[in-house]
C-alpha cells in the first residue's frame, strides 16, 4: 500500500470521525467481568472474543485500541487520514457498576485528554460518560469540553435500557447547552433483542449493531428528545444505521399512528422523523464506505449531514480512503464529506 499525501493536497484534508480507543484499566475491567461470567449476552460474544483470542484480527484490535501514539499515527498516515476523532469503543464503561464506571470514565478521558495534547494536530477526543449516573455525565460533559473534547461519546444501551427514558435527559441537557454533539455508537444489542441475532452469529457489528443503535435513535426521536432538545447534534455512523432509507415509511406510519391514538405513550411530535434526521442527525460512514449509501444520504438528508469515518481499528482499510476520494460528488461536497462537515459538527 503506498502511502497517501496528507496535508490537504487534494483539496481537503481527511478527517475520520469514528475512531475507537481503550485504555488498559477498561481492557482490564472487560476481562475481569468476561472471566467472572459477566450476564450479559452482547458483552461476552463481543469483548469474551476481542479481549482473549489470539487470532490475527482480534490481536491487531487490541494493539489497535491501545496505542495512543507512534503506530497509530503511522496507520493514518499510511491511509492518508490527518486528524482522527477518537472516542472510548463500546461498550465504554456502560457495562460496570456504578463507581468503577465512574472511575474508569474519568481516567479514560484524562488519558485521552492527554494524547490530544500531544498530537494537537492529529487527534480530536470525545468524552465518555457514564450514564448509570446522569448527573454525573452532566458534569463530565462540561469537564471534557474544558478539556478540548469535542463531542461525547454514548455507547449504546446501558444495561438494556435506552435513553430516551427522562431520567437520562441531563445528559442530552448538557451537550445540548455546550455545544457538544453525541455520538450515539452500536454495541451488542441489549438482553431482550439479542437471541435470535446470537443463535446465527448476527449479534455483532454485521447486522445487530446497527439494529440495536438504529432502535436506540428512534426511541429518541418518537419520545420528543429533539422537541426538548432542538438544538442537539446527534452522529450515528454506519450510514445512519438504517434510518434514513427506511424514511418514507417511518414518515407515513408514525403519523398513522399517532392519528389513531394506537399507542398511548406516544405524543404528537413537532415535526416528522425525516425532518429531526435533516434537522439534528448527521450521518457517518464508518465501515460503509460505499458510494450508493453515500448517495442516498446526500441526496436524504443533504450533503451537510455526511461525513467521512473509517472506524480504526475494527475496520482499517486504507484502499478504502482511495474509493471514498473517488466518490462521483461536487469538488465542494467532497470536501464537505471529508473535512468541511466535520468541522463544523465538531466545533474543530
Ligand atoms: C466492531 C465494529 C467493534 C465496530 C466495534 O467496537 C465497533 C466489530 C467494539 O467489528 O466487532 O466500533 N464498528 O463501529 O463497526
Ligand atoms: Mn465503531
Amino acid at each position: 500500500m503506498q502511502a497517501l499525501a496528507t496535508g490537504g493536497q487534494q483539496g481537503y484534508l481527511r478527517i475520520a470521525t469514528e475512531e475507537a480507543f481503550i485504555t488498559p484499566q477498561v481492557l482490564d475491567g472487560y476481562r475481569r467481568l468476561v472471566a467472572q461470567g459477566y450476564d450479559d449476552p452482547g458483552f461476552e460474544s463481543l469483548w469474551g472474543f476481542y479481549s482473549t483470542s489470539d487470532a490475527d484480527r482480534p490481536t491487531f484490535i487490541r494493539d489497535g485500541l491501545l496505542d495512543m501514539g507512534a503506530q497509530r499515527i503511522a496507520h493514518m498516515d499510511a491511509a492518508g487520514i490527518d486528524r482522527a476523532i477518537i472516542a472510548l469503543t463500546a461498550p465504554g464503561t456502560h457495562v460496570f457498576d456504578r463507581d468503577e464506571a465512574v472511575a474508569l470514565t474519568i481516567d479514560a478521558n484524562d488519558q485521552l485528554a492527554q494524547a490530544c495534547l500531544a498530537h494537537p494536530d492529529r487527534f480530536v477526543g470525545m468524552t465518555a460518560i457514564a450514564p448509570q449516573d446522569p448527573a454525573f455525565c452532566a458534569r463530565e460533559i462540561e469537564r471534557g469540553a474544558a478539556m478540548g473534547m469535542k463531542a461525547v461519546i454514548l455507547n449504546g444501551h446501558v444495561r438494556d435500557e435506552y435513553t430516551d427514558d427522562p431520567k437520562f435527559w441531563p445528559i442530552f441537557e448538557a451537550a445540548e447547552a455546550l455545544d457538544q454533539p453525541i455520538y450515539l455508537h452500536p454495541q451488542g444489542p441489549s438482553r431482550h433483542l439479542i437471541q435470535p441475532f446470537l443463535e446465527r452469529g448476527l449479534d455483532g457489528a454485521i447486522f445487530g449493531f446497527g439494529v440495536d443503535t438504529g432502535l436506540h435513535l428512534l426511541r429518541l426521536i418518537v419520545m420528543g428528545v429533539f422537541d426538548r432538545f432542538p438544538k442537539l447534534k446527534l452522529v450515528v455512523g454506519h450510514g445512519g444505521e438504517a434510518l434514513p432509507y427506511w424514511a418514507f415509511r417511518l414518515d407515513y406510519m408514525h403519523a398513522a399512528g399517532i392519528r389513531s391514538q394506537r399507542y398511548p405513550i406516544l405524543q404528537p411530535l413537532k415535526l416528522t422523523i425525516s425532518e429531526y434526521l435533516r434537522r439534528n442527525i448527521y450521518v457517518t460512514f464508518s465501515g460503509m464506505p460505499w458510494e450508493p449509501a453515500v448517495k442516498f444520504c446526500r441526496d436524504t438528508l443533504g450533503a451537510d449531514r455526511i461525513m467521512y469515518a473509517m472506524d480504526y481499528p475494527y475496520q482499517y482499510q486504507p484502499q478504502e480512503v482511495a474509493a471514498m476520494d473517488a466518490l462521483a460528488l461536487e469538488p465542494a461536497e467532497k470536501k464537505a464529506f471529508f473535512q468541511g462537515n466535520a468541522e463544523h459538527v465538531f466545533n474543530l
